[in-house]
């Protein structure tokens, strides 16, 4: 199995907090977003999206989400689960990825692409051409803080989002609270339950 990323990229930094927790080393090549290499061969026939993570299976299948890589590898790597302990909780992981990448990951994406020269032209990612929309600068801006007070709310009387146990979920709100940096946002102070949080997180993480 060979995992292709670029460890400071927010997708990437996902998985890479998974595997450090965990306790897992793979084979790794790193495609060097800045110098454009998703794009090259022989990685965009291997990932035609070309989007980095991309996990190549022994048998050349690839999974080029982090959801799925989570949880390919945590059936293979099963000690110390990060995608929940049971049925519930996994069903629970997997409806929180989504959204907090829905609405963290890619509020903090429409920011940083659709302003500034770095993505003229690849406003999304992926081999196709997109124009930047500017006015997708506010929204994603709103789209965030919307996120930071719904999280905030949810962990009200809770020390993770699911379950009693740090989960993939908590990374995954952990790095779009760091990605939020690349374009000036932070948590507001109003949001007190996610700021502590956060700090409880840096220390399980570290
Ligand atoms: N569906 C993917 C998203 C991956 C993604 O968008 N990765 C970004 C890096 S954070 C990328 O490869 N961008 C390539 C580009 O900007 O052309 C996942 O869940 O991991």
């Amino acid at each position: 199995m060979k995992l292709y990323t670029f460890d400071v990229a927010p997708n990437p930094r996902r998985l890479g907090m998974f595997l450090k927790y965990k306790g897992i080393s793979l084979d790794t090549e790193q495609i060097d977003l800045m110098k454009q290499e998703q794009l090259n061969e022989p990685f965009r026939t291997i990932n035609p999206e070309c989007s980095v993570p991309t996990l190549q299976l022994e048998d050349g299948s690839i999974l080029i989400d982090v959801v799925a890589i989570c949880l390919y590898l945590e059936s293979q790597f099963p000690e110390k689960p990060l995608m929940g302990r049971n049925d519930l909780e996994r069903a629970q992981v997997i409806g929180w990825m989504h959204r907090v990448f829905l609405n963290g990951v890619l509020s903090v994406a429409e920011m940083l692409r659709n302003q500034g020269d770095a993505f003229k032209g690849r406003a999304l990612p992926g081999p196709a051409p997109c124009d930047q929309i500017p006015e997708l600068v506010n929204r994603g801006r709103e789209r965030l803080q919307a996120f930071f007070n719904s999280i905030d709310s949810h962990l009200i009387g809770r020390d993770y989002m699911v379950g009693d146990a740090l989960t993939q979920v908590d990374i995954d709100v952990f790095a779009v609270c760091e990605f939020a940096g690349w374009v000036k946002q932070e948590v507001p102070a109003s949001c007190s339950q996610l700021l502590s949080y956060i700090e409880r997180l840096r220390a399980q993480l570290a």
